[in-house]
């Protein structure tokens, strides 16, 4: 049997629940194929333990590719991210309360890596099944761009594909709030997820559409 490793993150900031991880648990045990199936497990939000649990799953799991999830506060959609970068500038502590501004994910590494997903077909795929989706250029500079550059820096040459997605936050997490910011059901998140990971266990060649930004 193989395996597609999903994370999500546990709460942080202000949030007593992640979506990425409310949604991600849901997919736990789904088969993609006749020999394939999600492994979905939570990772710590902060800089000091996010990574080591990522490769501790990595190494239990061993597998044939993997997603990592977040939430992305203010995203309104499914946002397929591009390209993790070699800096932490957090603006808010982490879950042990770690700050780190401009420093290295890894001292001596490249200035960034991209993901190995075929980002442009998921996004595609997922728009298609009418939920809103689109690349994204950042992943910003905390604990999610961290993970994603440990992520592609651990897979680096390997057959294993691996991205990132970043998820709006609950409707029931922004009611109240004004002006009230973008929010996505999670049944809409949970079936993304799911179109987004079987298009990239599918997709070996990515599709040529344009995901750019002006600015
Ligand atoms: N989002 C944060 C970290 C954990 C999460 O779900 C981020 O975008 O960095």
């Amino acid at each position: 049997m193989r395996t597609v490793l999903l994370t999500g993150f546990e709460p942080f900031d202000q949030d007593l629940i992640n979506p990425s991880w409310e949604a991600v648990h849901l997919l736990d045990g789904e088969p993609l194929g006749a020999d394939v199936r999600i492994v979905a497990r939570q990772l710590p939000c902060a800089f000091a333990t996010a990574g080591v649990r990522l490769a501790e799953l990595m190494a239990e799991h061993r597998p044939q590719m993997v997603i990592a999830v977040g939430l992305g506060p203010g995203r309104r959609h499914i946002s397929i991210e591009r390209v993790a970068i070699n800096v932490n500038d957090a603006r808010i502590p982490d879950n042990l309360g770690e700050q780190p501004i401009d420093t290295d994910v890894v001292p001596g590494g490249p200035a960034a890596y991209f993901s190995t997903l075929p980002i442009k077909a998921m996004v595609k795929a997922v728009s298609e099944a009418g939920i809103a989706a689109g690349v994204s250029q950042t992943a910003g500079t905390f604990v999610c761009n961290q993970v994603f550059y440990l992520l592609q820096h651990a897979l680096a040459g390997s057959a294993v594909r691996s991205g990132f997605i970043h998820v709006p936050w609950l409707p029931e997490q922004v009611v109240g709030t004004a002006p009230e910011p973008p929010s996505m059901a999670l049944a809409t998140v949970v079936e993304g997820l799911r179109i987004a990971t079987l298009t990239a266990w599918n997709t070996q060649v990515d599709v040529v559409q344009t995901g750019g930004q002006v600015s």
